[in-house]
């Protein structure tokens, strides 16, 4: 296995494997890991949300949609390499209808770069509606970014349990689809599992699937300690932690995240055996290897967007309305995010530092995100205003500090980061953050990221980037200043630091240390 350290930034760079390499040698020894891998295996990876989702245009004719979401373009770099079957739930109606109509059989589909079986899983739609909108999200990623109000929420009622019921349900006919398609193969499989909507998936293959077969999981987001996994009942918590060591190896986004997994086992998980320094837990018969595996962009991709007629003409749109400098952020309408706070930063700056006001201007590009939700929604509402409250202070008929973009464009997004001046990627707890690594590649000003610590990101990117906490609105001020008012040369070399990093480790190389680590349980 990898031998990466669970205890920092530079240790954790320096343990990625072959960051001295050419780009072309590591994806050249990627692919080859992959042909000797899957020579013999087949690759079967499970999300919530697949790579495609169909649609059907009004002339009747059916339309693939590249889905969307940081974890789909990550997880789809996969299919370059492995052709796999890809369990995922469908999205649209039209998934729904072709669901229903291929019954067993997955939908084939591949483009130039990709290629891969869509199985979908159909669930009835008030279970699926539990399970993402009242255990996925809200309950876990509440609980993993520590969202809850505690004094108020969460409270489990008989709701809660009958809703906890139909995640267990929707796991378990992701298990039945994913054995279906184990037995199907030519081949014994890899598994691939992915997030926080499949943690009961493990615990049902590990009974059920053939020996020989080997389970991964990659956690996305982050892993708080066990002080915090308390605020679940005992019996949700075991449920979810027993599951999870019916892996092979559980995959988070920084060594934090692992060690927080590692200690909440130890906790509250009766009966487990922790090693620290193998970084395992036995529970049952089984060991689970914990591992990290820092995800990361695709950077020839993003680069192609980068340079596309999509991306200029939003460029050309954007151009004009810039300030004399500009700070961007890019995120989902998010609670986690900070949005709010960011912009109770950017007043501030204007505050303590009016020489600013009328040549700095923020443009916030903000993707509506999980509306059923009614907190998502207060948080949209709560930016408005805020917003406008900003722009009455500070601007005029003429001129406005604030500029919303609420709405989707992944072009939009990639132009205004090869724009900015200052990235303001402030979340209170985020996975990694791939936005801040996105923008490092593409942006053509020298441009100073301002990060929180809260972002996995921020581990490896600390060198080049400005580091604030997410919840102190005056420091986060005082770099954004600090930003605004850096040396070019300064701005040079930061801007050269964080693209090297990201250079160094892209999401080839995520994909590789995972798969470097399954060919050597393999071998075993
Ligand atoms: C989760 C974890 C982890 C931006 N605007 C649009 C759009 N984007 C792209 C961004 C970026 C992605 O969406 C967002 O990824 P993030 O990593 O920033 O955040 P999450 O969505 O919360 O992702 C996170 C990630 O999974 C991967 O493991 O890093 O910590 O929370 O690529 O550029 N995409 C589309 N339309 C837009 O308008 N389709």
């Amino acid at each position: 296995m990898t031998d990466q350290d669970t205890s920092g930034p530079s240790r954790q760079m320096a343990a990625s494997t072959g960051s001295s390499m050419t780009v072309r040698r590591r994806r050249a020894r990627l692919r080859k890991l992959a042909r000797d891998l899957f020579a013999g295996r087949t690759l079967i990876v499970a999300s919530n949300r697949g790579p495609l989702t169909f649609e059907r245009s009004r002339s009747g004719e059916v339309r693939r949609r590249r889905g969307a979401g940081g974890v789909v373009s990550a997880v789809s770099a996969i299919s370059r390499y492995a052709n796999p079957v890809w369990v995922c739930s469908p999205m649209s109606e039209m998934d729904r209808q072709m669901a229903a109509e291929a019954r067993e059989s997955p939908v084939v589909s591949s483009t130039a770069d990709y290629s891969f079986r869509i199985r979908f899983v159909l669930s009835q739609q008030d279970r699926y509606d539990d399970y993402y909108l009242k255990v996925s999200n809200p309950l876990l990623w509440f609980l993993q970014h520590q969202m809850w109000d505690l004094v108020r929420t969460p409270t489990f009622t008989p709701e809660t349990w009958s809703a906890w019921d139909s995640y267990r349900e929707v796991n378990e006919a992701f298990a039945d689809a994913i054995v279906e398609e184990v037995e199907r193969a030519r081949h014994p499989a890899i598994v691939m599992l992915h997030d926080y909507h499949l943690y009961l998936c493990p615990g049902f293959l590990a009974s059920r699937l053939p020996d020989g077969a080997l389970v991964s999981h990659f956690v996305h987001i982050p892993w708080p300690g066990p002080d915090y996994w308390m605020v679940l009942p005992p019996p949700i918590r075991e449920e979810i932690l027993k599951s999870l060591c019916g892996n092979a190896v559980l995959g988070f986004q920084t060594g934090r995240w692992a060690l927080n997994f590692l200690r909440t086992c130890q906790s509250l998980l009766p009966g487990a055996t922790v090693d620290y320094d193998s970084r395992t837990v036995r529970w049952q018969s089984r060991t689970t290897r914990v591992r990290s595996y820092p995800i990361s962009v695709d950077v020839a991709a993003l680069r192609r967007v980068g340079r596309s007629k999509g991306t200029a003409g939003h460029r050309e749109h954007l151009l004009p309305r810039l300030g004399e400098q500009t700070v961007v952020r890019v995120d989902r309408i998010e609670p986690s995010k900070n949005i709010v706070r960011g912009f109770e930063a950017f007043d501030l700056l204007f505050e303590r530092y009016p020489q600013h006001i009328g040549h700095v201007r923020f443009m916030a590009l903000l993707v509506p995100s999980r509306l059923a939700i009614e907190e998502y929604q207060l948080y949209l509402e709560e930016i408005v205003v805020l917003a406008q409250r900003i722009n009455l202070k500070y601007g005029d008929g003429e001129w406005q500090p604030i500029k919303l973009y609420v709405g989707e464009s992944y072009p939009r997004a990639v132009a205004a980061m090869q724009l900015y001046d200052v990235l303001l990627v402030n979340p209170m707890t985020d996975g990694m953050n791939l936005v801040a690594k996105e923008g490092a590649v593409v942006n053509q000003s020298d441009g100073v990221l301002v990060i929180s610590e809260g972002a996995g990101a921020s581990e490896e990117l600390a060198d080049g980037a400005l580091v604030v906490s997410p919840y102190d609105t005056l420091h986060t001020a005082e770099a954004l200043h600090q930003a605004l008012n850096m040396p070019e040369d300064e701005r040079a070399e930061r801007a050269a630091t964080l693209k090297a990093a990201v250079g160094q480790h892209t999401v080839g190389d995520w994909l590789y240390d995972q798969l470097n680590d399954l060919s050597a349980l393999v071998s075993e």
